[in-house]
Formats: C-alpha cells, sequence, structure tokens
C-alpha cells in the first residue's frame, strides 16, 4: 500500500473532532456543556474457551484533541484505542496480526540498536500476564514486517489472577512511536460470574493515552511534542453514576513519556480530594483494599478503583502534574445523578491463590542490584566516561543526546543480562541513580514489592513499580511455570527505545507456548 492510497480512517471511538475546533492549544479547561458521554472501546469476548480476533495495523487520519487538522497515525481496525479484549482464566488468545503499513525502508537493522527506528515493523507484548515468552506466545522478539502477517497464542494458565491488564507493540526502537501513536488495548481477565464485584455497566475501562500522530518521531527529540490526554479516545467525557452506586474504574496508563505519570485524584465540585478504594495494582488482586484520595499510575501500570459517591453533583477526574512537562488536566467529569441506590462494597480483605504466597527470606537463592543511569551524570561511580559522546540537550529538535544504560551498558538484542533458574525465587534492588523517576517493568512474572514496617503478606504483586529519584525499590520474585528470554525496563517507552532495557533468560523444563500449566 502506497501512503497516497490510504483509504481507511481510524476514528477516535469518542469522536472528538467538534470539540477539538474549540480548544486552544495549551488550554486545558473545557466547558461541561460540550462533553460527550463516556464510552468503552470495541469490545471482543472469548466463546467456549477462546477469544479468537484478527488486529489490522495500518495508517489512518484520525483527529486529536487539540489539532486542528485531521493526523496521520498508526492504528489497530480503524480504532483509537484499540478493541478490548476480554477472556477468562484458563482461556486462550488466538490473536492475528497484519500488518498493512508500507515497508520501513532501511531504517530495521541492529546496527541502529539504540536509535529510533524500526517505525513500521511491529508485534504485540500483553503486558502483565503470565504466560509463555516463547514464540507465538509473548515474545517480544518477534517482527511483523510490514505487509506480513502474524498469529499469536496465548494460553492463559487457570491459576491466572483475574483483572487488568493491556496490550501494546514491543519491538526495540519503534515501542513508543506506535504506543504514542495510539496502538495500545485493554486486556481483561474477567472474574468467574459468581465473584463479579460490579455488575458489568458498572466495570469501567479508563485507558489513558497521550496521542501524537503527525510528527509523533519527535517523541526522540529534546522537545518531544505533548497532546492533551484522552480517556478511551475521548477527550475529558462525563461519566454518570448514580448516588450510591458503586463503579469500578479500570485505569491503564497508555502512555510513553515521563509527563504519562499521572497523580489520580477525585475532586468534588469545590475541588476537595473524595476517597476511593484500591483494590488491585497491575492487575493483581489486593489482600487487603486500600482507602486513598490520591493514587500515583506511572506509564505502564494499572489500577482498579472501587467509587462511590453518596451525594449527588459532578465531580471531576483529575490527572495531577506529577513529573515530566506535563499539566494538571481533568480526564473526566463525573455527575452523580439520578435515583439514589445503596450499593455496599464488596469485603475488605480477600484470600489469594496459594502461588501468590509472600515470598519469605528462606526462598531466596540470589539477590542481585540492577542500576538504571542516564549519562552524561546521573550515574553513580565512572560509568559515565564510557559514554564522552553524551550530551545534554541544547536544541529543542535536536535528537536526545542522553545515553539511556541499565547496569553501565544499554541495551544490547544479543546479551543475556540475567539468567535465572525456573522456579525459584530472588530478591532485586532496583537502584535510580538518576534525576528523576522511572518506571521498571518486567514481563512474564509479577514481583512482591517489598514495604519495610509492612507485614508481607501485604507487599502488593505488580510488574510494574515506580523507582523514586535517587533511591532504590527491593523486590522479590518467583520464575514460575515458563521458560524462556524476555525482557526488563523503563516503561517511559521513550527511553527503553533508547536503551534503558535488559534480557532475562529463565531456564530450566518447563511447557513451552500454548499448552496447559
Ligand atoms: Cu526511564
Amino acid at each position: 500500500m502506497s501512503n497516497q492510497k490510504l483509504t481507511r480512517r481510524c476514528f477516535l471511538t469518542g469522536g472528538v473532532t467538534a470539540i477539538a475546533a474549540l480548544l486552544a492549544p495549551r488550554e486545558i479547561a473545557f466547558p461541561q456543556a460540550a462533553s460527550e458521554a463516556f464510552k468503552q472501546p470495541p469490545l471482543e469476548t472469548s466463546k467456549d474457551g477462546v477469544l479468537q480476533t484478527h488486529l489490522h495495523l495500518a495508517y489512518a487520519d484520525v483527529s486529536i484533541p487539540g489539532r486542528k487538522r485531521l493526523e496521520r497515525t498508526r492504528c489497530y481496525n480503524g480504532s483509537v484505542p484499540g478493541p478490548t479484549l476480554r477472556l477468562r482464566a484458563g482461556e486462550e488468545l488466538r490473536l492475528k496480526v497484519s500488518n498493512e503499513l508500507p515497508a520501513d525502508g532501511e531504517h530495521c537493522g541492529k546496527e541502529q540498536m539504540n536509535q529510533p527506528h524500526c517505525f513500521n515493523t511491529t508485534n504485540i507484548h500483553t503486558h502483565g500476564l503470565h504466560v509463555s515468552p516463547q514464540a507465538p506466545s509473548d515474545h517480544t522478539f518477534v517482527r511483523i514486517a510490514p505487509q506480513s502477517q502474524y498469529e499469536y497464542c496465548f494460553k492463559l494458565p487457570e491459576k491466572h489472577p483475574a483483572g487488568t491488564f493491556w496490550y501494546h507493540p514491543h519491538v526495540h526502537g519503534s515501542t513508543g512511536l506506535q504506543t504514542m501513536n495510539g496502538m495500545s488495548g485493554a486486556l481483561i481477565i474477567e472474574e468467574p460470574e459468581n465473584e463479579k464485584l460490579v455488575p458489568e455497566a458498572s466495570d469501567l475501562v479508563w485507558l489513558v493515552q497521550e496521542l501524537i500522530g503527525t510528527g509523533a518521531e519527535k517523541l526522540y527529540s529534546c522537545d518531544h511534542p505533548h497532546a492533551p490526554y484522552t480517556v478511551n479516545g475521548q477527550f475529558q467525557p462525563t461519566v454518570t453514576l448514580r448516588p450510591g452506586e458503586v463503579q469500578r474504574w479500570r485505569f491503564i496508563n497508555a502512555t510513553a513519556t515521563p509527563g504519562g505519570y499521572m497523580d489520580l485524584q477525585l475532586l468534588d465540585s469545590r475541588n476537595r480530594r473524595q476517597p476511593f478504594m484500591v483494590i488491585a495494582m497491575d492487575g493483581y488482586p489486593l489482600r487487603r483494599r486500600l482507602q486513598r484520595t490520591s493514587y500515583v499510575l506511572p506509564p505502564g501500570g494499572r489500577v482498579d478503583f472501587l467509587v462511590r459517591l453518596g451525594q449527588p453533583g459532578k465531580y471531576t477526574m483529575l490527572k495531577r502534574r506529577f513529573q515530566g512537562q506535563s499539566r494538571d488536566q481533568v480526564l473526566a467529569f463525573v455527575e452523580s445523578t439520578g435515583r439514589p441506590v445503596n450499593t455496599t462494597l464488596p469485603a475488605t480483605t480477600r484470600s489469594l491463590p496459594p502461588f501468590l504466597k509472600p515470598i519469605t527470606d528462606d526462598e531466596i537463592v540470589k539477590r542481585r542490584v540492577v542500576r538504571f543511569q542516564i549519562c552524561p551524570d546521573q550515574a553513580r561511580g565512572g560509568v559515565c566516561k564510557n559514554f564522552p559522546a553524551a550530551k545534554l540537550c541544547q536544541r529543542g529538535d535536536d535528537p536526545v543526546g542522553n545515553v539511556f544504560l541499565i547496569d553501565g551498558k544499554p541495551y544490547d538484542l544479543d546479551r543475556v543480562d540475567h539468567t535465572v533458574k525456573l522456579g525459584t525465587a530472588e530478591e532485586w534492588e532496583i537502584v535510580n541513580e538518576t534525576g528523576a523517576e522511572h518506571p521498571f517493568h518486567i514481563h512474564i512474572n509479577h514481583f512482591q514489592v517489598m514495604q519495610p514496617g509492612v507485614a508481607p503478606e501485604y507487599w502488593p504483586w505488580r510488574d510494574t513499580v515506580s523507582l523514586p529519584t535517587e533511591r532504590s525499590v527491593k523486590i522479590r520474585s518467583r520464575f514460575l511455570d515458563y521458560p524462556g528470554r524476555f525482557v526488563l525496563h523503563c516503561h517511559i517507552l521513550l527511553h527503553s527505545d533508547l536503551g534503558m532495557m535488559q534480557n532475562v533468560e529463565v531456564v530450566g523444563d518447563g511447557p513451552g507456548p500454548c499448552t496447559v500449566v
């Protein structure tokens, strides 16, 4: 398909063309009268234990909030975001990807390892799923070249926790660009019918994106672009609920830049913070639900809230500025209206399956230290001496001149950075030597975040954790069920594309892809 002959048109689920024209580029306040009703992305569900679906990836013209003209972007099935996939533990996801983009030209070679490249080559990562890392399952080394197809098969184990996950592309060098183009979608593992917390109509996906179409490659420049944050492709839609109704809000942070960090707050009409219940982090249920009025969700992370607003009235869901060049932005308006109902919140504590019992000291077979670094300057010891060409940004449109490292090295596709024995547990200290927070993410197995002063049974299981500036986080992980090679990386995808990534290899005898654990 040539660039001139593009016929497919992506549309934003919410259709924001009309309101985009009203928006001054830097304005975040928006008259509520024009707000659309909150929508859910298109839905695909499993039948007889299998969810079979087909994602067509193509260029399209999209209306993006704050931009005057339609912008050309890459998206799935003509929709930003992609469809929500819902299935259950023990079921199988058969996903065919047709890459209908034009050829990459000469920009997809290994010699450009940690440069932006491979913009039209793609693959799929099922973020947070405990599945095999081998092809044709969650193998991030798959390359789906332009004008070719690939068939994935993901077999979920019976013990897989129900929760909120997501999918996005993961070709090194173009992950950030493709994700910012709008290529992501929710992946929901459903509870069994008798364990559902809320009725379907009260169970809402909030997939938050920062969409850039034209000029998305400037993501890798010193003045990387910013756009308003959308929810399910809509700009500041209105959620309605009845006074006293309990809704489950599944937040997915599908952004790719430092500004994508979000401190989520629910405010009433006088800007007073309202409490919500945190019931799951990164898709895994919490043993004890937490009442909060603020929750920092890093890029890549998910959080599930139970929300109940007793008083009728108008509220806002705010993305409070956290770091980077973003600003506070209302993600959605919330209206509590209609006949009051009296729904009770589910129980405060719940039991977790046996494989999520706390990892004890005597189970640990190895300890490692992993260091996130940026040159120049933001690395301890003499690390930056090895990268004399690293430089700080000078002009806005210069390519980013920093070097992004883990353990003193930029990513190497062929190097195994950590070899782990299948079925064992390890304790890792992840050190942030830089001047900003970075979200640490590892594929295939969740980890427990150690919290001093908190009993280990309450340490949350996560797949993405933010590393505080100049400090470290300790995690414990069991490398269960699946041998194979996968990655850990910074989930500011701009950073991982430029080198902040490592390979992990789990060795041992275990099932291959698409087989029952
Ligand atoms: Cu980073």
